[in-house]
């Protein structure tokens, strides 16, 4: 492929209502839209990067920044034969994964798109559609129990709470006296650490089907230490940033779960090679969620169609986030199943009328 154009579009989208979690008490999302035009086709891509590193360590100005200085000059002077190489063409500018997944799941969609495919089929995707869990915002307890059977009703196949010290027994008590049965995960986003053990160890009563990354954000020894301390399963999601850390944490230990998302591991092609790796130990992973806009939600549902997604994903329906979404497409599950947009690439289009409405800043990037 030869790279004509690129543009890198900042949205600001409110959500309907705040998400609150251990790191964060969020109000809307920013995202950084990345188009790819190439002989007359575009594919798009979202960067998850948030303003400041609350999450990890990238930021939306440190991202463009590298956009801008490295990876798209790279492409316009290299092309780009087929978009699973530029992963290790990358790798010698260190880290950056949300920034390098940005730009390459734009070019993985525009490829699709030039083939005719879905995204899916270039992933040997065979689902047609996938199934969707829930992850609930920190709200009160009579509140958190209301909306966890609201989502049962409507047929979600998990629900996943999020805690930290102080908030954490009591709601997961009320949620397991209304509901015993359903499949309940809790995320911590790096809230506890080593002196929480015996907490931790108390949430077994709960029958919990994972817990989320419960220590420090960046840490695989002592969530292998915790592990051997709790009958409740360890899954990571913050820690786990390529292959090789994968890698690592299954050697050590340190999870037996795996929360797969593309921008935190640079790109599709990383997490094929993750999804490969889980697949050969036979470790579950399920496809996580940023509350992405219908960009970054399209290639979530196209990545959990690989046979390895085990469990249910966080990409529930986008009504649940935002009133109003920046794609024509509504991507909505339904009894907890969630269809895989079909036609070209990610199979959905840009509302560009309302997409302007949200637009802070738009750039074009050419050779
Ligand atoms: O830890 O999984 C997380 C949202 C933003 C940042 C981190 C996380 C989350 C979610 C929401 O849990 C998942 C979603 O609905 O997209
Ligand atoms: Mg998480």
């Amino acid at each position: 492929m030869r790279i004509d154009e690129i543009e890198l579009r900042v949205v600001r989208l409110p959500y309907r209502t705040p998400f609150k979690t251990s790191f964060a008490n969020e109000t809307k999302k920013i995202a950084v839209l990345v188009t790819v035009r190439s002989e007359g086709v575009e594919g798009y891509g979202e960067g998850v990067m948030d303003p400041l590193p609350m999450y990890r360590e990238e930021t939306i100005a440190g991202a463009t920044g590298l956009m801008r200085g490295a990876l798209c000059p790279d492409l316009f002077a290299y092309g780009c034969e087929h978009p699973g190489e530029l992963y290790d063409r990358w790798a010698h500018w260190r880290g950056n994964p949300m920034a390098k997944a940005s730009v390459e799941l734009a070019v993985w969609d525009c490829y699709a798109r030039q083939q005719g495919v879905p995204l899916r089929t270039l992933l040997g995707g065979d689902r047609t559609e996938i199934l969707v869990g829930a992850s609930l915002g920190m709200n009160p307890v009579e509140q958190t129990v209301e909306s966890v059977q609201r989502h049962v009703a409507e047929g979600y196949r998990r629900v996943k709470l999020k805690i930290e010290p102080g908030w954490d027994r009591e709601m997961m008590s009320a949620v397991r006296a209304a509901e015993p049965e359903i499949e309940l995960s809790v995320d911590a986003n790096s809230a506890y650490t080593l002196a929480d053990t015996e907490l931790l160890q108390s949430f077994d009563e709960y029958h919990l089907h994972y817990i989320e990354q419960p220590l420090h954000w960046d840490d695989l020894t002592d969530h292998a230490a915790l592990a051997a301390l709790l009958r409740t399963p360890i899954c990571l999601d913050e820690s786990l940033t390529s292959p090789a850390r994968v890698k690592a944490a299954l050697d050590l230990g340190a999870c037996s779960v795996v929360n797969v998302k593309v921008g935190r591991f640079g790109g599709i092609a990383a997490v094929q090679r993750v999804h490969d790796l889980c697949v050969t130990r036979q470790v579950p992973m399920w496809c996580g969620g940023m509350l992405e806009t219908g960009i970054g939600r399209a290639h979530n549902i196209h990545i959990a169609t690989m046979p390895g997604f085990v469990y249910p994903g966080d990409t529930a329906s986008a009504s649940r986030t935002y009133a109003r979404d920046i794609v024509e497409q509504s991507l909505e599950a339904v009894n907890g199943i969630m269809q895989v947009p079909a036609g070209p690439g990610i199979g959905v289009t840009l509302d560009r009328p309302f997409l302007d409405t949200v637009t802070e800043s738009v750039e074009v990037l050419r050779p």
